[in-house]
């Protein structure tokens, strides 16, 4: 398989022809190549999305619509070599694509599609005076970034509402999971999508990531990613006033009371955990019990988690292989710490090696800890993998501070059915999203992003249509 950049409406090898190799983690080989890309391409990735823009901002709404509508329709026509893709680039089993990833891919098209035409602006009367009304016009040409956990869901996040609000694009996949994004490439060009609008440049982060944050015609960046990644993003847009909005990291605090539902918090909390092998930066892990519960609750949650199935993401399994062995090395390297800093590993804690063809590839048994203070760095740092660990905790207040304890600030769980107690602890929480008795329900039009040093900005909705356009009062005197 060999991925190419999308520039200007074709397929494209890197100018320098250099390409990287790109692994599929659930057998662990090499299965194509990706173009090593550099400042060159992503030059002229911005030169056609500069040419591209005076006629894209000013098409009429249906006329976009009907582009991403298409877009999303050019999707769901090749479902199942989006999943197959997808599971192959990821180590996601492919249930999961075929359920949410591509799916929500498609929705994320076709709602923004949607939202641009019900996006709507104010206008103020100043008595006596005259009236404002509010412009929010596109910026221009945007850079999108993007990274490997839900890879063309999250691709297709950025993208739909930057082109939705009349921004051309310059979009980079992470070199890690490249494989979709390049398909959606192949169904622009099916589809006849114009060129330059959408431009999609392939490679490192270092290289081409930092090319299009660089660029002084590039007007915002949308980025989601790791913590340390952002800051250096977030610094250098400030250097040059850009516009950018950061999805990063979590540490999720998921918090249970003794008067919840148990056994519709229990599934969940198998899902919230180890679904896409912890992969997801909403996946719960920290988990809060309260004493009066916490042996009922650990005995059950082990009991659950030794039933779950992982493997070959081409079967019925529970769990897939990890994104990468880097990535798996980094997730060993913290239940190694673990035990380092006294936690006792319950169930779990090792690599996973299962028979067959995916007897090389990255897997990770679910991991499950207990023993460790909320401050110690296993309950502060982002693992980002199929691990949680289990605190007890005796009070709300007791709770509460525990769970704001990290520099993290994304999402939250809390179970009870005290409705009360759920609108105390939901407002006391410093996170962006809270959940009460349920986990990563998600609605397009609400407000999607964290607090603290999970990020900057919201998007969703209207959110990412305002972070897209540029907004300018007008007034006209009377
Ligand atoms: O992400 P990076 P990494 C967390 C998770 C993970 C850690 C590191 O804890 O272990 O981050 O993952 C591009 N300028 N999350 O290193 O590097 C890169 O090519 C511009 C949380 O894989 O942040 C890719 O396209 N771009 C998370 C994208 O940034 C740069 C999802 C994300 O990669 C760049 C992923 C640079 N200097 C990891 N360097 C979430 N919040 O969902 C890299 N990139």
């Amino acid at each position: 398989m060999t991925i190419k950049n999308y520039i200007n409406g074709e397929l494209r090898d890197a100018l320098s022809n250099k390409i990287i190799n790109v692994v599929n983690p659930s057998i662990g080989k090499v299965y194509g190549t990706l173009p090593d890309s550099d400042s060159q391409d992503v030059m002229l990735a911005i030169e056609a999305a500069i040419e591209a823009l005076p006629a894209w901002k000013i098409l009429s709404f249906e006329q976009r619509f009907d582009l991403l509508l298409k877009l999303a329709n050019g999707i769901e026509s090749r479902m199942n070599e989006f999943v197959e893709a997808e599971s192959m680039d990821n180590g996601k089993p492919e249930w999961l694509a075929a359920q949410s990833d591509i799916p929500r891919a498609i929705s994320n098209l076709k709602f923004f599609a949607s939202a641009q035409m019900n996006f709507p602006s104010e206008s103020h009367h100043t008595p006596n005076q005259g009236l404002n009304y509010t412009l929010r016009q596109p910026i221009g040409v945007v850079g999108c970034i993007s990274p490997w956990n839900l890879p063309l869901y999250l691709f297709t996040w950025k993208i739909a509402p930057a082109l939705a609000a009349g921004n051309t694009v310059v979009a980079k996949p992470s070199e890690i999971t490249p494989y979709t994004a390049y398909l959606l490439s192949t169904v622009c060009i099916e589809i006849g999508f114009p060129k330059g609008v959408l431009n999609i440049v392939h490679g490192l982060g270092a290289k081409v990531g930092q090319a299009i944050v660089e660029d002084k015609r590039v007007k915002a960046i949308a980025f989601t990613g790791g913590t340390v990644t952002g800051r250096a993003i977030n610094i250098e847009c400030a250097k040059q006033f850009k516009k950018v909005s950061l999805e990063l990291g979590g540490k999720n605090p998921n918090i249970i009371f003794d008067d919840c539902d148990f056994e519709d918090m229990m599934a969940t909390t198998v899902r919230s955990s180890f679904t896409n092998q912890g992969q997801i930066c909403l996946c719960g892990s920290r988990i809060f019990i309260q004493k009066t519960i916490y042996t009922q609750f650990k005995e059950e949650f082990i009991t659950r988690i030794n039933q779950l199935t992982i493997g070959d993401p081409k079967t019925n399994v529970n769990i897939g292989a990890v994104v990468s062995e880097d990535h798996m090395h980094k997730i060993l390297g913290y239940i190694e710490l673990a035990k380092e800093e006294g936690g006792t590993i319950l169930t779990g804690g090792k690599r996973y090696i299962p028979e067959g063809e995916c007897r090389d590839g990255f897997f990770i048994e679910p991991t499950v800890i207990e023993g460790l203070g909320h401050l110690c760095r296993l309950n502060q740092e982002e693992i980002f993998g199929p691990v949680v660990t289990l605190i007890p905790f005796d009070t709300e207040e007791n709770a509460i501070e525990m769970a704001n304890s990290t520099p993290y600030g994304l999402a939250c769980t809390i179970w009870t059915e005290n409705v009360k107690k759920a609108h105390r602890v939901a407002q006391s929480i410093d996170s962006g999203i809270v959940w009460v008795n349920t986990w990563m329900v998600r609605d397009l039009r609400t407000p999607f992003g964290g607090m603290k040093e999970s990020g900057i900005g919201r998007e969703g909705g209207f959110e990412a249509m305002r972070f897209f356009t540029e907004t300018k009062n007008v007034f006209i005197k009377y």
